[in-house]
């Protein structure tokens, strides 16, 4: 049967009213309160969205769905403790629009497919279970026992289990993640990829070897007694907002702050906490000391020549700028490393980093008299085909200082969605230890597979290979956030059946396979009552802390089922009788989490300990310099420096984030810190770089994207004159994934190189 002809790249025009205003240097203060007053109101009325929100990150309310950075442990604001696009977070998935079937009657899956992904959002959330049956146009509804029924006669029908894909988004709670797991283990498979693969995979590669766990080694605190805090390849501002006012403390205390990125963050910068009246009229805090306006992929670079500085003054006064005691007693591999560093030819590095050589010599100059440092990172460093090994050389550059496991400083990968990181705890992982499938046989009764299963890329390789019959989703949007969207989207059409557990439309419903599904859930803001009365679900945020999440808003729908309801649903339909009693998760979620408690260590008095208001750390060998690698040492490692040869006629491109967005859910269409309104088709360009093109503001330019032979193409963008890294340019996610070619992966950690695309700027 031929596939249905739906658009899988977002349409191509340019969007009215276009405007260009000055960036902004300072983040946050009362435009920001204004844009997220404008978003509740937009959505769900004032008033109603002021009562759900002060609800928001307070002890005993429901977790932010933006962002994993940790709520304060002691005080929280009266103001509730969120930030403008948390506001927005919520205002989106609290909307009173519907997408119920007499929409799904009026507009067939070719028609929405040509919306842009900004109005695919926003027609609202899902009431009902819905399929798209084989060769039909439009979805209808579904009853959910037909649907529970339908998923598993195909699950059943698979010739092998690992015909069968479960992904997973990062928002799904830790209940629902582990039994998600489970129900994919007792089925027989381990593909399991999530959305951490094209996320932060890279952070957890590079630090488990390198100090034993995958996890950052920081608590909120110790950024507050910081020294140096180097913010490297993140943008707090518009991504982790309430890390700002960590950053301030810091400052306050005497710190500095350092930013590392190819274009200047306004949050970085400066910053006028939206929640102090004083901060707003005072203007704010000046947050950034120094700004290294890095080339893309340059960090290396940076950490080398930073490194090799140092050496040079601990070679003047032995002892007294690397920590050689913490080197001797918890380090292994600094012989190594110093010859490489004395290898190193430091003219070479500094122009391979882009950065002038004095303001790595401040930098070298912060360091030299403190070990309370942090970095802190994100997409900058993980979206790299070297992004590994840019995790390891940070660990390096700590290590040298013995600045881990010591109060104000460490590593801090900062977490993406609010419970990525506790899903991985979970078990949703396609290359599960031995140590958690040996504990699931125990207690479960089931023999767990022992292969491991796909990732992100290699499940769209397999089905680009018509090897995957059977696509699930928890959450997510696995059409747009994946690299290479032609390609994906028609490997997604080879699947007999998609199945998408959400809470809002997206293109992940209209480009589907032969048949479709779509599981609508109840939102984090929103009450789950089942047969033993109202259940609150846990996460674990950036720093380890697990916390429980309660949502008080009445649901968007009567026939929305929770998340674990739906898990226990099809495992129930899948299985009939079974050792594992999937009927009983759903009546009390206690009874999950003593299953969590049973599994997976650092547990212990779940039920008992989540009840506590403001949670409970889970265990920490960093934070401890306790390093549970092979050899029981803190690893340094030696890596090469990326030595990127371009020419004048391309430049490198990375895909980020506007300031309003969240992944692929589209806000509104400015972005407005750096200043471009109502539209997402923009190029960032070096003016310098635009002279020496021939390219003029505002000139439409196509974008052809060479890996490996194959050229890629994006249409329509225009250029935008920026204050960028020179040779380096900038495109928005999702619309420019369609360049990202699918064999651009990090080494080991197979994470898309979304940060590092080489293009043609071809002008029309
Ligand atoms: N409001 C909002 N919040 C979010 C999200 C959202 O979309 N919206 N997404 C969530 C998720 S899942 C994640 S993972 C995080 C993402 O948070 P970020 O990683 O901050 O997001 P990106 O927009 O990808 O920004 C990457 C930053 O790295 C810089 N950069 C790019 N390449 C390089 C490089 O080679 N070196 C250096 N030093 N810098 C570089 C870019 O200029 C940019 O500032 O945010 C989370 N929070
Ligand atoms: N080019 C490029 N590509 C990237 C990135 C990049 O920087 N550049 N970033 C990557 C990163 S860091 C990430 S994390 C991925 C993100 O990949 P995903 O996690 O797959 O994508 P999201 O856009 O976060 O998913 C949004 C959808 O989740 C659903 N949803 C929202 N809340 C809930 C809920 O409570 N329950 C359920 N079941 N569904 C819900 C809604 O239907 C919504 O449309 O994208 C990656 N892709
Ligand atoms: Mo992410």
């Amino acid at each position: 049967m031929s596939k249905r002809k739906v658009r899988i790249v977002p349409p191509e025009n340019f969007s009215e009213n276009f405007k260009l205003i000055t960036p902004k240097e300072k983040a946050v203060g009362l435009p920001a309160i204004t844009s997220a007053m404008h978003h509740l109101a937009e959505e769900m009325g004032l008033l109603k969205g002021l009562k759900v929100i002060s609800k928001m990150n307070q002890k005993g309310g429901f977790d932010c769905p933006g962002c994993a950075w940790p709520d304060p442990d002691d005080h929280r604001s009266s103001l509730g403790e969120y930030c403008e696009n948390g506001a927005k977070a919520l205002a989106e998935e609290a909307t009173t629009k519907r997408v119920d079937p007499e929409f799904f009657k009026k507009y067939s899956v070719e028609e929405m497919s040509e919306w842009d992904d900004y109005t695919i959002g926003k027609s609202g959330r899902i009431t009902h279970p819905m399929i798209l049956r084989s060769g039909k146009s439009h979805y209808e509804p579904i009853s959910w026992e037909d649907a529970f029924k339908h998923i598993a006669d195909k699950l059943k029908a698979l010739n092998n289990p690992d015909e069968a894909v479960f992904y997973t988004s990062g928002r799904t709670a830790n209940e629902t993640a582990f039994l998600y797991q489970l129900f994919a283990k007792q089925f027989g498979t381990n593909n399991l990829p999530d959305c951490s693969n094209m996320c932060h995979e890279s952070s957890g590669s590079g630090l488990s070897e390198t100090v034993g766990i995958g996890k950052g080694s920081v608590t909120l605190e110790d950024l507050h007694k910081a020294d140096v805090i180097i913010v490297m390849g993140q943008n707090p501002g518009t991504n982790h907002p309430r890390m700002l006012s960590a950053l301030e403390k810091c400052k306050k205390n005497g710190g500095k702050i350092v930013q590392v990125n190819p274009i200047p963050e306004a949050g970085t910068n400066a910053f006028i906490d939206p929640q102090s009246p004083i901060s707003i009229l005072k203007g704010g805090t000046q947050l950034s000391d120094l700004f290294l306006q890095v080339k893309i992929n340059g960090d290396i670079a940076i950490l080398k020549a930073t490194m090799k500085l140092l050496l040079e003054k601990e070679k003047e006064q032995p002892g007294k700028v690397f920590d050689q005691e913490f080197i001797r007693t918890y380090a292994a591999g600094y012989d190594e490393l110093i010859a490489d560093l004395e290898k190193q030819d430091l003219t070479t590095l500094i122009a391979q980093s882009g950065v002038e050589k004095s303001q790595i010599e401040t930098l070298v100059n912060y360091l030299v008299p403190t070990q309370k440092i942090i970095i802190c990172w994100a997409m900058g460093l993980t979206q790299h085909e070297n992004g590994v090994e840019n995790i390891r050389e940070v660990v390096n550059l700590l290590l040298l200082k013995g600045a881990i496991g010591i109060e104000g400083a460490g590593t801090c990968p900062v977490r993406g969605h609010s419970n990525v990181q506790g899903d991985r705890t979970m078990g949703i992982y396609e290359k599960p230890p031995t140590s958690l499938l040996d504990a699931i046989d125990k207690n479960f009764g089931i023999t767990s597979p022992r292969e491991h299963g796909y990732d992100v890329v290699d499940a769209i390789k397999a089905m680009n290979n018509n090897k995957v019959k059977v696509f699930m989703a928890m959450g997510g949007n696995f059409i747009s956030a994946t690299p290479d969207s032609q390609l994906t989207g028609e490997a997604i059409q080879n699947c007999d059946l998609t199945v998408q557990v959400s809470t809002k439309l997206n293109r992940a419903h209209l480009v589907t396979g032969k048949e479709a599904l779509i599981l609508p859930c109840i939102a984090r803001s929103e009450q789950d009552i089942q047969s033993e009365g109202p259940q609150f679900v846990s996460m674990e945020n950036s720093m380890g802390i697990v916390h429980s999440s309660q949502g008080t808003a009445t649901p968007a729908s009567e026939h929305l089922l929770s998340e674990v309801a739906i898990v226990c649903g099809i495992a129930n339909a899948t299985f009939g009788n079974s050792p594992i009693n999937w009927e009983k998760y759903e009546q009390n979620y206690d009874f999950i989490r003593d299953e969590i408690e049973r599994t997976i260590p650092g547990f212990d008095n779940y039920n008992q300990r989540v009840r506590i208001k403001k949670g409970f750390y889970l265990p920490n060998g960093a934070r401890e310099r306790k390093f549970n690698t092979k050899n029981g040492k803190a690893n340094f490692t030696v890596n090469n420096v990326p030595n990127h040869q371009i020419d004048d006629k391309h430049f490198i491109m990375m895909t980020i984030r506007t300031h309003d967005q969240y992944n692929t859910t589209i806000y509104g269409m400015d972005d407005r810190y750096r200043g471009i309104l109502n539209e997402r088709r923009v190029i960032l360009m070096n003016p310098d770089d635009m002279k020496a093109t021939g390219l003029k503001k505002f000139d439409i330019v196509d974008l052809h994207s060479k890996y490996a032979g194959d050229v890629r193409k994006a249409i329509n963008f225009k250029v935008i004159p920026f204050n960028i890294a020179k040779g380096c340019t900038a495109t928005y996610f999702p619309e420019a994934n369609v360049l990202v070619p699918i064999d651009s992966v990090a080494k080991i950690s197979n994470t898309p190189a979304s940060k590092f695309i080489v293009i043609e700027i071809i002008k029309k």
